[in-house]
């Protein structure tokens, strides 16, 4: 049977050169289904039963942009057997808002950070072990430019895919938490439990677009069921939902980095 991995990132992560570093010349070019984003499809280098998807590269799953919509769908809808999720070692912040969101998907994930060629020069590092503990998925260290961690990056998407260990991160404050076990529960009880994660934040924000994406008797009914959750959580995080969930995600950012980069100046005044 085939394996599917899809390479996820934000642009300028290094996605295409590690695309083109785990296919070599292997690999077709075709548009995303109804938008015109180029999609890269690839065999891994000697292993013709894993077929490698270059998603477009985003910054979030939001719906707005053609790129984003054709890398949302495809997750959502084909459900790959793994993500190699590919984050800049050198701007993990802003790069891991896109991994907060990646973790959601009830989708075996490894996350890939690369340009660590980059990072050592500058005498920094990046505690990949503890990222690891704190996201519950397998965290690589790679240098697609110099090729080192490609091959056990890609050995990693393949374990995950088989081993099919989705990684579920608790992120967001207790009261909230709470709101999304409560929307999974009632709402969303008769979802596959891979995919209430996903559902509940998008319900919990008020996502239109993943209401719709709903199976039909549930998005005629969702509604009645979530609005005095979020309404409550509302009040007690005193910000409107969607607010409350991007806060959280770079509260999380923020937490994990403070304990897993190492930086060479840290601790040393500036000028
Ligand atoms: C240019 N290490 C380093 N140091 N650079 C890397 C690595 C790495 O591990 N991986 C990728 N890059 P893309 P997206 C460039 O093109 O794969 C570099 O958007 C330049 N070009 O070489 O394109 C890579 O697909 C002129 O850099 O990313 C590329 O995700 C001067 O990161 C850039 C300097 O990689 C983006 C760099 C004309």
């Amino acid at each position: 049977m085939k394996i599917r991995i899809a390479l996820a990132g934000n642009p300028n992560s290094g996605k295409t050169t590690l695309f083109n570093a785990l296919t070599g010349s292997h690999r077709s070019v075709g548009n995303w289904p109804g938008v015109t984003v180029e999609k890269k499809e690839g065999y891994l280098k000697d292993d013709g039963n894993v077929i490698i998807t270059d998603l477009p590269g985003i910054y979030s799953l939001s719906p707005y942009t053609p790129e984003e919509k054709a890398a949302r769908d495809y997750l959502i809808n084909e459900r790959p057997d793994a993500i190699l999720n590919i984050i800049d070692g050198t701007n993990p912040e802003r790069n891991l808002y896109l991994t907060t969101q990646l973790a959601e998907l009830g989708i075996p994930m490894v996350c890939a950070v690369n340009m660590m060629d980059e990072v050592e020069k500058n005498g920094d590092d990046i505690d990949t072990e503890g990222m690891s503990k704190a996201m519950g998925c397998k965290v690589t260290k790679l240098s697609a430019l110099k090729g080192t961690g490609v091959a056990e990056s890609a050995r990693a998407a393949i374990r995950a895919a088989g081993d099919g260990i989705a990684p579920r991160i608790k992120i967001f404050p207790a009261d909230v938490e709470s709101a999304l076990v409560k929307i999974e529960n009632t709402a969303l009880a008769t979802l596959p439990e891979e995919l209430r994660r996903w559902f509940a934040v998008k319900l919990f924000e008020r996502d239109a677009a993943a209401v719709a994406a709903l199976p039909a008797p549930l998005k005629t009914q969702v509604g009645k069921k979530t609005e005095s959750i979020i309404k409550e959580a509302e009040k007690a995080c005193g910000d409107d939902s969607e607010s409350i969930i991007t806060n959280g995600r770079y509260t999380y950012i923020e937490s994990l980095m403070k304990s897993c980069r190492k930086k060479k100046s840290a601790g040393k005044p500036t000028v």
